[in-house]
């Protein structure tokens, strides 16, 4: 059984690659949900869609977010009312939002309504929010304070400097039903090509989580989100630098060092394994641009590779 910490688009395509090697059967994706937002009403899971979306095939190949060949008739309409249009909802797309908001008031959880999702869209395998709580990712930015994670991502394009990010809820969280018994039952634990700081340490900041991947250390194998110094999508490097990090694969292992044992880099910094393994990890040099589902299936050959038998 493997298990994965997973945030969006690089998560997305690292499962995308995992389920061409291993049974889907066998997978349990842990996502992030601080992310998530209320927009017109509607609860939204940007993280848990992407990867769904992206493994049935039907994401949007342009954005990595949202679904493939969309329309925007209610943005249209929203947009003559001078409503919120900044973060994008196509009409197919807000469909999933409609579902899990009315599954939310008939009292079923985020768990559950993400299990009837992924069945509806015949994924075989699992998807956990890392937890049924609310949870938010919040960032502080010098002169103007707390943004909302999608405020600062989207709204603001994340061109501006942090200080400071926070999980609004995290010390009320409790891990989502599976979540521990899958970290803990994994044979390997992968932490997905993510940005450590917004997807991954929102997962591991729910109580019993860290705890249950430190525990699982010497079967974790993280691939760096970092190539040859930069982010291959996102702020990944910026928020590093901003908040004291080094933004190299040298930061990533000083980060990933307590809970992973393994640390896959990508070719483009082969000379920088010895550093990596200064940090006590163990370093695999690899191919980790996943531009195809071909690249990210041998990836994923890599990282099983990467955990002792
Ligand atoms: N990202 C954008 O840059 N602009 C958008 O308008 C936008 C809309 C959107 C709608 C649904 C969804 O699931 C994702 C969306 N994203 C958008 C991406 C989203 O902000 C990121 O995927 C994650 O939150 C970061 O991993």
């Amino acid at each position: 059984m493997i298990c994965v910490l997973a945030g969006g688009v690089g998560a997305a395509r690292m499962l995308d690659g995992l389920v061409r090697v291993v049974a889907p059967s066998e997978i349990t994706a842990i996502v992030n949900v601080g992310d998530d937002l209320e927009l017109h009403g509607l609860h939204i899971s940007p993280d848990l869609d992407t990867i769904t979306y992206t493994l049935a095939g039907a994401i949007n190949p342009a954005t990595g977010w949202g679904l493939v060949d969309e329309s925007w008739q209610a943005m249209a309409a929203v947009e003559r009312y001078g409503g919120i249009t900044w973060f994008g909802l196509g009409d197919r797309d807000l469909g999933t939002h409609l579902y899990r908001t009315q599954r939310r008031h008939d009292g079923a959880t985020l768990s559950e309504v993400t299990a009837e999702i992924t069945r509806a869209w015949d994924l075989d395998l699992r998807l956990l929010p890392v937890t049924d709580d609310p949870l938010r990712t919040m960032v502080t930015v010098p002169g103007e304070g707390e943004l909302s994670f999608q405020e600062y991502f989207v709204q603001r394009h994340h061109d501006v400097a942090v200080s400071a990010v926070r999980f609004a809820g995290a010390d009320q969280a409790r891990p989502a039903p599976g979540v521990l018994d899958a970290i803990v039952g994994a044979d390997v634990v992968v932490v997905a090509p993510s940005n450590p700081i917004v997807s991954i340490d929102p997962v591991l900041a729910v109580p019993g989580v860290r705890e249950a991947v430190v525990a699982a250390r010497e079967r974790t194998v993280a691939v760096s989100p970092i190539v040859a110094g930069a982010a291959l999508k996102g702020p990944a490097d910026r928020l590093l630098r901003e908040l004291g990090h080094e933004a190299s694969v040298v930061g990533v292992a000083r980060l990933y060092a307590p809970i992973a044992a393994t640390l896959v880099i990508d070719e483009a910094d082969a000379d920088l394994a010895d550093a990596v393994e200064a940090e006590g990890l163990r370093c695999v040099v690899a191919p980790t641009v996943m531009r195809d589902p071909d690249a990210a299936a041998a990836l994923a050959r890599v990282v099983l590779a990467g955990a002792p038998a």
